[in-house]
């Protein structure tokens, strides 16, 4: 039985949500029999990319490197999703042109900074205000927010959909392009 492969890109902030969307439409596709696999920026960091750093010549290898493999797992069959920040425009449309069209399916959590600051479930806000970490997205560092994203899940404070419904939204648009 041949499933058809694509690449679900997440971008977003530090503390938008990415990781957390990636592992709950796993496990939703799970449950419909897809066969997924999750790169995640933070874990492909410590291994494939863990010679690299933050700077934006670093940023545009990981995204360029993460974006290759994605495909080698679209062309497997399989369901790839990519959780990264990605901040630069350019570097995401590079993806995006390694794939056929209506195989990347761009998703931009669009959270606004303060939103994402005040969870900093790491602690990692409050270190780059103090000049702890530099070169910190959204902070002294860009973030340039997708132009024609595929799925624009919007979230602010206290009125925030569950992971589960966010991953919905995700797989019916899978769904209506045919990939369930
Ligand atoms: C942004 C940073 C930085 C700087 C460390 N800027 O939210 P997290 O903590 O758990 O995940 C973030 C991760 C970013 O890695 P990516 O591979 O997604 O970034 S990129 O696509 O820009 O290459 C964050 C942590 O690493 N982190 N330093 N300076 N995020």
């Amino acid at each position: 039985l041949q499933q058809k492969g694509c690449v679900i890109w997440i971008t977003g902030l530090s503390g938008s949500g990415k990781s957390t969307l990636a592992c709950a439409l796993s496990c939703g596709l799970h449950a419909r029999g897809k066969l997924t696999y999750v790169l995640d920026g933070d874990n492909v960091r410590h291994g494939l990319n863990s010679d690299l750093s933050f700077r934006a010549e670093d940023r545009a290898e990981n995204i360029r490197r993460i974006g290759e493999v994605a495909k080698l797992f679209a062309d497997a069959g399989i369901i790839c999703i990519a959780s990264l920040i990605s901040p630069y425009r350019r570097d995401r449309d590079a993806c995006r042109a390694l794939l056929p069209e209506g195989e990347f399916i761009e998703v931009f959590m669009d959270v606004p900074l303060h939103v994402c600051e005040s969870r900093d479930p790491k602690g990692l806000y409050k270190l780059a205000r103090a000049g702890k970490i530099t070169g910190f997205t959204g902070i002294d560092d860009p973030y340039e927010p997708p132009l024609k994203a595929e799925i624009v899940l919007q979230q602010e404070a206290g009125l925030c959909d569950s992971p589960a419904d966010l991953a919905e939204t995700v797989i019916s648009c899978l769904d209506k392009k045919g990939y369930l």
